[in-house]
């Protein structure tokens, strides 16, 4: 399975991320904290040649805290500078500027030494869709940035925003789209909401985030949905849900579709648990 985006919008958004990429210090790549890798843009890297990335795991509070922290060790040991992050976490934003300073603390010390006056970093947030970049670059800025859509024909200016004195960030973020020829990759993005879920069955989906649960996190399936019969097989499973939360087609059968849709929202807003669905590859 290869999802094709249309190539033309991806050679557009890549270029406008090159393009983006000459006016800053360095790069701010978000993830998700459920697919650290899954939901990372494989052109990035290439994109990015020489530039500094920091990547933040996003949704913290949605992933499996023991597997954010082997994940941020994993990162952290390949030379990746990685945090995660709760958008709603103060503390966690305080980490972002903490960390976004320090990228460029180095280049800065050594303009210094060479008599040039320091000045804020420059950083620009990169990410796939859905992933919270317009979530961070407003808590970031503290207040809701105004969409500026780009309107042919007119030059326009791009804006800074100033996070404090720390550093300067673009107030557009690069959109890049993940690209994948892995099947479990592709669940993986379906599953935390990055593909449109027209591309894959819902029920697909469900029955790949269903058994990932069973598997990894069967007390939290259990607690959510009291099954009876947790060994039964996923139809059955989605089945005894359907009937439970009365997903019911006209007349009075469990409609599988309508529960399998119910149960990815439910996974998506962390209903069943805060759940991870990749391990790092130490
Ligand atoms: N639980 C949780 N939800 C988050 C977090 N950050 C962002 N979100 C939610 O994720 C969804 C997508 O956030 P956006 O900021 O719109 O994502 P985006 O990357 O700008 O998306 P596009 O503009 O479509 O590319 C929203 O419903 C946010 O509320 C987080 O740390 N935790
Ligand atoms: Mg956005």
């Amino acid at each position: 399975m290869t999802i094709q985006w249309f190539p033309g919008h991806m050679a557009k958004a890549r270029r406008e991320v090159q393009e983006k990429l000459k006016l800053v210090d360095f790069v701010i790549e978000l993830v998700d904290a459920r697919a650290p890798e899954a939901s990372q843009n494989p052109m990035l890297q290439e994109i990015l040649q020489q530039k500094p990335r920091m990547q933040v795991l996003m949704k913290e509070d949605l992933a499996d805290p023991d597997l954010t922290v082997r994940w941020l060790q994993h990162l952290n040991k390949s030379g990746v500078k990685a945090i995660a992050v709760d958008v709603q976490n103060q503390q966690d934003i305080q980490n972002v500027i903490k960390t976004a300073k320090s990228m460029t603390a180095e280049k800065m010390a050594r303009l210094a030494s060479k008599g040039v006056r320091p000045r804020p970093g420059r950083a620009m947030i990169i990410g796939i869709p859905n992933v919270g970049k317009s979530t961070l670059i407003n808590r970031l800025a503290n207040k809701k940035i105004a969409k500026t859509g780009d309107r042919p024909g007119v030059t326009t200016q791009q804006q800074w925003i100033k996070v404090k004195k720390d550093f300067e960030l673009l107030d557009t973020p690069g959109i890049l789209w993940p690209k994948f020829e892995d099947k479990i990759v592709g669940y993986q993005l379906a599953a935390i909401g990055t593909i449109k879920d027209q591309l894959l069955s819902i029920e697909d989906i469900a029955r790949f985030t269903l058994n990932h649960i069973k598997k990894s996190y069967p007390d939290l399936l259990m607690d959510r949905y009291q099954l009876k019969n947790f060994d039964a097989n996923f139809e059955t499973i989605l089945e005894e849900i359907g009937q439970q939360r009365g997903a019911l087609a006209p007349g009075g059968s469990v409609d599988l579709n309508k529960t399998a849709e119910l149960f990815i929202r439910d996974f998506r807003n962390g209903k069943i648990g805060r759940i991870t669905l990749e391990q790092p590859n130490d």
